[in-house]
């Protein structure tokens, strides 16, 4: 340990919490890796926390041989929200294995075509929304729209549920909470431990509101699922009915309980702030947004739905979405630990236990592999000759190993359908004011972002 850099000024016991953004802690460890280097350690409340962003030492944490998921930081603090979901479960965990069998089927290809028609649907509110807003002469509120259209996709396509977010004035309070305890979790790092009762506690108190305000919206559409009898084969079915294929095993009525948040959670907010932030670069460089607005127009004419292979055909939209995901990966870091004791690139001995936090945005600029303009955007990093002559690991937006995310497809297939509908309906003009500013809460967000639109003369 003693080899890995640090920033210089250390207290006992604070450590280097002096000085750290508290609101904001993973950029200000991007600050860090930028002073300290590809692997450096932070110390807080008498703990020691490893933080890797070279891509020669992701590439070695990716070896699920020798590393596993840390269920550490945020993640362990979202456990009492999401027990032992998917997202949360330790690796030992008999559910994880079960849940992860059961429900892989609902992101295989079929099931993906199944969902193309649902968030056509949504989207459909989305642009109806914008339309409105347009004609009046507003502009449009990207962050909180993206939340609304994300959420709205989740809860029809994965458990046949409506929060009717385009109808209300102020978000759902389902949204809320989710926000609360996300807020919460992050905001436990920033405290030691033992005193985290005490020092938030009227925190504590609206934390366990939130959770419970979750559990009520979840227990109240489980309820509706069961009175109704069975959906259309969607996640809830199988997370309710479907027995694991060798064991026969089923979850339990409260791991169900779990995985509905879950889902409902890691199924929005992120995609939402990946859509957010596509929509902020494209606004930002209109060359781009020409480009990729011709391919539109080019493969999907003026096909009102474009069906589900239309979507993957959009193959510069696609590198656009990349790029904005190696800039401001809206999950933006996952923790590995060691299975059991081992050098990490051969240079740093760990103990089995020992783990790292991976700090995405930083790997995805590391300019070793993204070169001296890694700061730039600039979608043909994705084309697909620059893609084969990178190294594997150097772009990790959805994790690594078992436990990466499992509903990829489902996200790149919805962000990418909705940007194809939005450029093609509307030019975008971005506030020239506007400073990229971005919030967060475990995930990242570009706060405060408005466009303005205007609708395409002939666009379907
Ligand atoms: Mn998702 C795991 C990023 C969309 C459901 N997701 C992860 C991880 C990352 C991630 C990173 C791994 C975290 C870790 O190692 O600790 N996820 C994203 C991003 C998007 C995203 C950047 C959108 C963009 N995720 C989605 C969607 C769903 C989903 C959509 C569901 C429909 N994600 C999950 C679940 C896990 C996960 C569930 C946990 C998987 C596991 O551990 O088995």
């Amino acid at each position: 340990l003693h080899r890995i850099p640090h920033p210089p000024r250390r207290l006992p016991l604070l450590g280097d919490v002096l000085g750290a953004d508290r609101r904001r802690p993973l950029q200000d460890s991007m600050r860090y890796a930028r002073e300290l280097g590809p692997v450096f350690r932070r110390r807080a409340f008498g703990k020691e926390f490893v933080f890797v962003s070279g891509a020669r030492f992701v590439a070695d944490l990716a070896d699920d041989s020798r590393f596993a998921k840390h269920v550490g930081l945020g993640v362990a603090n979202l456990r009492p929200v999401a027990g032992d979901g998917l997202f949360t479960a330790y690796n030992h965990e008999p559910n994880w294995q079960l849940a992860h069998d059961v429900l892989a089927p609902g992101f295989s290809r079929e099931a993906m075509e199944g969902y193309h028609v649902m968030m056509l649907a949504v989207a459909s509110r989305l642009t109806d929304h914008w339309d409105r807003q347009t004609a009046a002469g507003r502009t449009v509120d990207v962050p909180g729209d993206m939340t609304k259209l994300t959420l709205e996709t989740i809860a029809r396509t994965g458990f046949g549920h409506d929060f009717g977010s385009f109808e209300r004035d102020r978000q759902h309070p389902f949204v809320t909470a989710m926000v609360g305890t996300l807020t919460y979790a992050q905001r436990l790092n920033s405290v030691p431990a033992p005193l985290a009762p005490l020092l938030l506690r009227a925190a504590a108190r609206r934390n366990a509101a939130d959770v419970a305000c979750l559990d009520r919206t979840v227990d109240e559409l489980v309820a509706a699922r069961r009175r109704s009898g069975g959906g259309s084969g969607d996640l809830l079915d199988r997370m309710l009915e479907t027995a694991h294929p060798e064991t026969g095993e089923k979850l339990s009525a409260e791991n169900v309980r779990k995985q509905v948040i879950t889902f409902l959670v890691a199924g929005h907010e992120t995609t939402s702030g990946a859509l957010s932030f596509a929509l902020y670069y494209l606004a930002r460089h209109p060359e781009v947004a020409a480009r990729a607005r011709a391919e539109v127009d080019r493969v999907w004419g003026t096909d009102p739905q474009p069906g589900y292979g239309q979507v993957a055909k959009l193959r510069y939209l696609r590198r656009v979405l990349d790029e904005s995901l190696r800039l401001w990966p809206t999950a933006p870091a996952f923790a590995r630990e060691a299975r059991h004791d081992t050098v990490l690139a051969e240079e740093h001995p760990m103990r089995r236990g020992a783990w790292a936090l991976v700090l995405t945005p930083m790997l995805h600029r590391d300019p070793e592999v993204w070169g001296d303009d890694a700061e730039q955007f600039a979608p043909d990093r994705f084309d697909a000759a620059a893609v084969r002559a990178r190294p594997p690991h150097a772009f990790k937006p959805f994790g690594t190993g078992a436990r990466a995310c499992i509903g990829r497809q489902f996200a790149l297939h919805e962000a990418t359908l909705i940007l194809g509908l939005l450029l093609r309906r509307y030019d975008v003009r971005a506030d020239p004011t506007y400073r990229l500013c971005v919030t967060e809460r475990l995930t990242v967000m570009p706060a405060g972002l408005r466009l303005h639109l205007e609708r395409r003369p002939a666009a379907p």
